[in-house]
């Protein structure tokens, strides 16, 4: 499996740097200076974001799709349920949920905190979002509070995929009220090839 992927650090990247490595798949990192303002990204993603990956000579998008077809091409790993069974629906319905019922109201803040130019930032819904944020966050908590990791209670990469939000929102001072989330991110940050930023 021949993997370039475009984007390092501690942005949504890191849920495919760590998915490859936890899948002990060898991979060609890019990363350039203000990448997501290069017309040449447009070429591995139309929104010229990142992560964006290049997999076998074909470009896929979106972290969450990256994540899932590396654990999918990788079985050996043990990373991901397989299709059609009920284990693997629940991982759609955990990354489904993470990205649309809590990453998106973190996104909206941060978009009109530093990603849009000032003239078209709106400031006025910051508060509303970390409400819905905080209610979608109380769904997590009510599970991890009774299981160790989201799907059949052993680390996966569905945990790779919500892990990095919940890590985000910890940053973000979010989940103060969610203690079983706490300890949730605390127990992936303490694995070894975790990629999530620890600040
Ligand atoms: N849903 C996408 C979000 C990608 C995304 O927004 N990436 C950020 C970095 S973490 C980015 O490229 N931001 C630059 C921009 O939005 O212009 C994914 O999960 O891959």
């Amino acid at each position: 499996m021949e993997v370039t992927l475009f984007g390092t650090g501690t942005n949504r990247s890191a849920r495919c740097q760590w998915t490859l490595q936890e899948a002990g798949i060898e991979y060609a990192a890019i990363d350039r200076r203000d990448m997501t303002s290069l017309e040449e990204m447009r070429r591995y993603h139309p929104l010229a974001k990142i992560p964006a990956a290049v997999i076998d000579g074909r470009p896929l998008l979106e972290s969450a799709a990256i994540c899932t077809y590396i654990a999918d091409r990788v079985p050996d790993a043990k990373l991901i349920a397989a299709s059609g069974t009920f284990a693997r629906a629940e991982h759609d319905q955990w990354v489904a949920f993470c990205l649309a019922e809590m990453e998106a109201w973190l996104w909206n803040n941060a978009v009109n905190q530093y990603v849009l130019p000032e003239e078209r930032r709106i400031t006025a819904t910051f508060e509303q979002n970390v409400h819905m944020f905080k209610r979608s966050a109380a769904v997590a908590e009510a599970h991890l509070a009774q299981h160790d990791y989201l799907v059949e209670d052993r680390f996966t990469v569905t945990d790779i995929v919500v892990g990095w939000c919940l890590n985000w929102a910890r940053r973000l001072g979010h989940l103060e009220e969610f203690p079983a989330l706490g300890r949730y991110v605390q127990r992936l940050l303490a694995r070894p090839l975790c990629a999530l930023a620890r600040d």
